[in-house]
């Protein structure tokens, strides 16, 4: 386990925050914080788009029109480290009045049901809809979290790690606060 990271039981396994580009995680499978079109975008969308190569976006194309916002499809993964990639489409933030929870909650889940069906033991995940889509991350946390350990914690699951990769100290501080009072 590495020094900088914060973890705790869940299920048959372990939540696990770093502070990590997930762009170099060694993992199962890496969530990628999508759009509708999955043609790409700035974020970590970017980045995973970069490190991985041309043959993500040729399967995505090949194989998918599209992705509602709730939901998640998956590709391999190219040339990252991690096998395969996992293209959720979190919400848009507006005013927390258009159903933002439920919908990210429905992309963190769909994520995780993938992951599972994929056989995967590690998945790593960045903080969906936090970044471009202005999310406010004190709320999305303990979001994030919820859906991870009950995924970690479902029957006869493969997921042993849910690992949240995150991009800056001060979100890893929210998430460990919201992991401290995940109940
Ligand atoms: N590793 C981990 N986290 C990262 C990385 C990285 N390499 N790069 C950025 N982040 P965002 P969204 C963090 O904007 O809000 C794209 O254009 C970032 O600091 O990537 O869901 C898509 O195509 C933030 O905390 O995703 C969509 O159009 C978090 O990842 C739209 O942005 C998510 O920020 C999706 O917006």
């Amino acid at each position: 386990m590495p020094d900088d990271a914060d973890q705790r039981e869940a299920g048959a396994g372990r939540l696990t925050l770093r502070r990590a580009d997930i762009t170099t995680l060694r993992v199962d499978a890496v969530v990628n914080a999508a759009n509708q079109s999955l043609a790409g975008g700035g974020g970590v969308d970017g980045a995973i788009h970069r490190a991985g190569g041309p043959a993500i976006m040729e399967e995505l194309k090949r194989r998918y029109s599209g992705c509602p916002t709730g939901s998640a499809v998956f590709t391999g993964g190219g040339r990252l480290p991690a096998r395969h990639v996992i293209h959720a489409v979190g919400p848009r933030w507006r005013d927390g009045e258009h159903g933002e929870a439920e919908l990210l909650a429905s992309a963190y889940r769909t994520a995780f049901a993938h992951a599972a069906e994929l056989a995967c033991a590690t998945v790593a995940t960045p903080s969906i809809s936090t970044g471009i889509y202005g999310f406010p991350v004190e709320l999305a946390a303990p979001i994030a979290l919820g859906e991870a350990r009950g995924a970690l914690e479902a029957e006869g699951t493969t997921l042993r790690e849910v690992v949240f990769a995150l991009f800056s100290e001060r979100d890893v501080a929210v998430f460990r606060e919201a992991l401290a009072s995940l109940g």
